[in-house]
């Protein structure tokens, strides 16, 4: 008898989406296998892009009926097919709160992540000596030792793309101190951040964070002075498969009743990435080849980024698709923030 699982998600360890997902499937309870992409057990097919994860859907003989990259469309498919333990709020209103954070952690927090990590000589260091082994740990020395060289060339050289110049760092190094903060303050009371239960942005925020609080030098010795508590945090998320789920409907909060230091994460998202989000937006219409936005008084440039400007389109699609009440509760919620931006 087959003991292949239907699914097989295909990852890396030091994959920040990899880690999300893979969170994901363990706290649903749903059966999967994990592989790391490039070792024995890898088969499956790239997907439209070739990004990890991909997740892939099997028949009974092993071949794979269906492959899907980036996390957020995953999920959601993940959603339609397996009941139980959901990571989507009950209300609405709150479930577009818990979607526009899973972005912000997916598509800001992630520029501090490569930023710090490719920045910094000694995180650089680091890396360039760890990811080698990622997938092979029999590396031979010598393979490992060019591995290093390649690897560090590529991804500082790719900086500019994400936004990581010298002169974006003070707004994405601010960014990430007050991000910590916020959950910080935040932990002491709570332990997810719609309510007593996970969803899509504490998975998304765990991913993220996973590099900058256990892995890169510089990034993790703020979080150990400023954030001990969402250090701790990325522990528990990384496998909540125990974390007990009586009622399916319930343990979410409405709208109405999500906590203070939540909102101050909307306010983070509201002084950086909203903006970002909007500019970047804007530059892919117009067919610009900068974007261009005021983060703080300063000015934050990179290049247009395609993939970012389909996620706007998706928040907007899902606030549309809401009621007009679940809209105006929405738009109470976010008024003053600076996200209120993102869907107005
Ligand atoms: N939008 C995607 C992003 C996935 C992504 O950027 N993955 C990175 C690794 S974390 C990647 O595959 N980069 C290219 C590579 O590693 O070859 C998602 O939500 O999953």
């Amino acid at each position: 008898m087959s003991t292949q699982p239907e699914l097989v998600i295909r990852g890396a360890h030091s994959s920040p989406y990899s880690r999300k997902m893979r969170a994901v499937l363990r706290y649903r309870h749903i059966p999967h296998q994990w592989v790391v992409r490039g070792m024995k057990g890898d088969d499956m097919p790239d997907g439209a892009v070739p990004v990890i994860p991909v997740i892939g859907w099997c028949n009974d003989d092993g071949s794979y009926r269906d492959v899907m990259v980036d996390s957020s469309p995953q999920i959601t498919k993940l959603e339609a097919e397996y009941a139980g333990r959901s990571i989507v709020p009950v209300d609405p209103a709150t479930a577009l709160l818990d979607f526009v954070l899973e972005d912000f952690a997916d598509e800001w927090v992630s520029k501090a992540m490569y930023h710090y990590r490719w920045a910094n000589e000694e995180d650089t260091e680091k890396s360039g000596r760890l990811l080698p082994l990622d997938a092979s740990l029999r590396l031979p020395d010598d393979r490992a030792a060019a591995a290093h060289d390649f690897i560090i060339q590529r991804q500082v050289a790719r900086r500019a793309l994400v936004g990581s110049t010298d002169a974006n760092a003070n707004a994405i190094e601010r960014s990430y101190e007050r991000t910590l903060d916020a959950l910080q303050a935040h932990l002491a009371d709570q332990t997810f951040l719609f309510g007593d239960r996970p969803g899509r942005a504490d998975f998304a925020m765990f991913g993220q964070l996973t590099p900058l609080v256990w892995w890169d030098p510089t990034p993790t010795a703020v979080a150990v002075d400023r954030a001990p508590r969402a250090i701790m945090w990325v522990q528990w998320l990384d496998d909540l498969s125990w974390w007990a789920v009586e009622d399916e409907e319930g343990g979410w909060l409405d709208i109405e009743d999500v906590v203070a230091t939540t909102r101050t994460l909307f306010e983070e998202a509201g002084r950086t990435y909203a903006p970002f989000m909007i500019a970047n937006h804007e530059a892919i219409a117009a067919g610009a080849d900068e974007v261009f936005c005021e983060m703080e008084g300063a000015a934050f440039r990179q290049a247009p980024f395609s993939y970012q400007g389909k996620c706007l389109d998706w928040i907007r699609a899902e606030y549309a698709a809401l009621t007009d009440t679940d809209r105006r509760r929405v738009a109470t919620f976010l008024d003053g923030t600076g996200c209120e931006l993102l869907v107005s």
